[in-house]
């Protein structure tokens, strides 16, 4: 059995073929294989003082000046000891679209930890593969390229509502910072 469909690591058949022995670890480290393959360039892991962050409940939110793919910009969040933005809710997700407008930055758009998995109509969060977004803030008649648009971004010309983007794309991106 192969893992590839179309040269795209299907997660389905990839879950199926681990049946009980599924390995999220081991899947991410495939998914990033592939996202990696047009995106070659690996960031530095230096661990920076959290400048120009912005704080909302418990958690403090990073939003990149620098552009990068979508799997580039995962790997940055994690470099910097935080996490690619996933916005849960819709207190949380009102409060980054909020100062997306505020910053006004004239940038087109920013990445979030969104993908779609099984290029189905819906986008998940990536600590949660397997599981819908229990809230969407999806601009009217996105997502809309389920096999070639599978990575979640803020988009300006939604008023930065949501909307699925080509992973190649250079985009400033958002982490997110859990306060200890
Ligand atoms: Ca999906
Ligand atoms: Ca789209």
């Amino acid at each position: 059995m192969t893992m590839k469909n179309n040269g795209v690591l299907n997660y389905k058949k990839y879950r199926k073929m681990k049946k009980k022995k599924f390995n999220r670890d081991k899947w991410y480290k495939e998914l990033d294989k592939k996202e990696m393959k047009d995106t070659p360039s690996r960031p530095s892991c230096t661990k920076t003082p959290c400048t120009g962050c912005v704080s909302y409940g418990t958690s403090s939110y990073k939003f990149s000046v620098d552009s990068k793919s979508w799997a580039d910009a995962k790997i940055s969040c994690v470099c910097l000891k935080g996490k690619f933005l996933e916005a849960e809710t819709r207190e949380e997700n009102n409060f980054i679209k909020a100062e997306l407008n505020t910053m006004n930055t004239g940038i087109d758009g920013y990445w979030l930890g969104g993908y779609n998995f099984n290029k189905d109509r819906s986008l998940e969060w990536i600590s949660h593969p397997d599981q819908p977004m229990t809230y969407s803030d999806m601009y009217p008649g996105e997502p809309n390229g389920p096999s070639s648009q599978r990575c979640l971004l803020y988009w300006r010309q939604f008023g930065y509502a949501w909307g699925d983007g080509f992973c190649t794309a250079k985009l400033s991106y958002v982490c997110e910072f859990i306060k200890t």
